[in-house]
């Protein structure tokens, strides 16, 4: 263990090692416990442990995939990277560096946050394997803002990030964004669904535009404020009139099956103490997303 990772914390799922699948992990879970530049309610920092420990109170069975989904995608949980204390830049470097060893060793990663500015580093770490990747990001916030409170590693400007990168990508359930941020989207035609429509049409009316706007290679970003405060009120900054549960898989699957995920993160889960709920839902949406990752779409295991 270097001083860059904490000893491992408790395993995605929890299953006992007569459980495990033999062979090599395919997927390898990443925890990033990081919250500096949170701007109201802080406490992403204790997301992914509140995360991990759910997972070990789901169900392993997929009815709806109708497989044990941690079969076909055998997971391993890694050492959480530990935030360097000398600020979010020096923070990011790290993180791209234990990302890319992760992806080097030929492993699906999964991201936990953490708060939003860690998907930008992760990205690059995919990126290094799959040049040509888009993002799609489920959010209720653009995060296209150049720089934030003095510092462009802030979360309000993840996906200014990608894009300086030259990364296409389509977002879905924005309902808060600056002038600035809205003039960006109108400007570089960024494929951004706004919740109104995301929340109240048919998904079969927009979907397209979202598929349309994404390679063949698709990272995902869900930071869980994107669903509705009712279902997620466990966010550093909850906005109103977000997306169902059924809502989001229903865009998850559609992203699934017709393109290739090759990697993803769920950020900003801040834990309330009393309310598990939260907590559940964003580990049910990780397995849940790695059944659609693996078992949907082109050069899946089944479809
Ligand atoms: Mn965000």
């Amino acid at each position: 263990m270097t001083d860059e990772r904490y000893a491992p914390y408790q395993e995605f799922l929890g299953l006992p090692d007569e459980l495990k699948p033999p062979g090599e992990p395919r997927v390898a879970i990443l925890p990033i416990p990081y919250d500096l530049t949170t701007s109201y309610q802080p406490g992403a920092r204790r997301g992914p442990l509140a995360i991990l420990e759910a997972s070990t109170h789901l169900e392993t069975y997929d009815d709806e995939l109708d497989v044990e989904t941690f079969e076909v995608a055998p997971i391993v949980t890694e050492p959480a990277v530990v935030p360097d204390t000398s600020g979010p830049e020096a923070t990011m470097a790290r993180i791209e560096r234990v990302a890319r060893a992760v992806v080097d060793e030929g492993r699906f990663l999964v991201g936990l946050g953490g708060e939003h500015s860690v998907s930008a580093p992760l990205i690059r770490a995919v990126r290094s394997r799959h040049p040509r990747l888009g993002v799609l990001q489920l959010d209720a916030h653009a995060d296209l803002r150049d720089s934030f409170e003095g510092s462009p590693a802030n979360h309000a400007c993840v996906m200014h990030r990608v894009l300086d990168d030259g990364v296409p990508i389509a977002q879905v359930g924005i309902r808060s964004l600056t002038a600035e941020e809205r003039a960006l989207v109108r400007d570089r035609k960024v494929c951004t669904v706004f919740a109104p429509e995301a929340v109240n049409e048919p998904v079969d009316r927009w979907i397209g535009r979202v598929l349309d706007a994404l390679p063949e290679e698709v990272y995902v970003t869900v930071d869980l404020d994107a669903f509705d405060p009712a279902i997620m009120p466990a966010t550093g900054t909850p906005e109103p009139g977000g997306l169902s549960w059924y809502r989001a898989l229903d865009v998850l699957r559609e992203v699934a099956r017709v393109k290739r995920i090759i990697g993803f993160d769920v950020v900003e889960l801040a834990p309330m103490p009393g309310n598990v709920a939260p907590d559940f839902l964003a580990a049910k949406l990780v397995y849940k997303l790695l059944g659609y990752a693996f078992l949907l779409g082109p050069g899946a295991e089944r479809t």
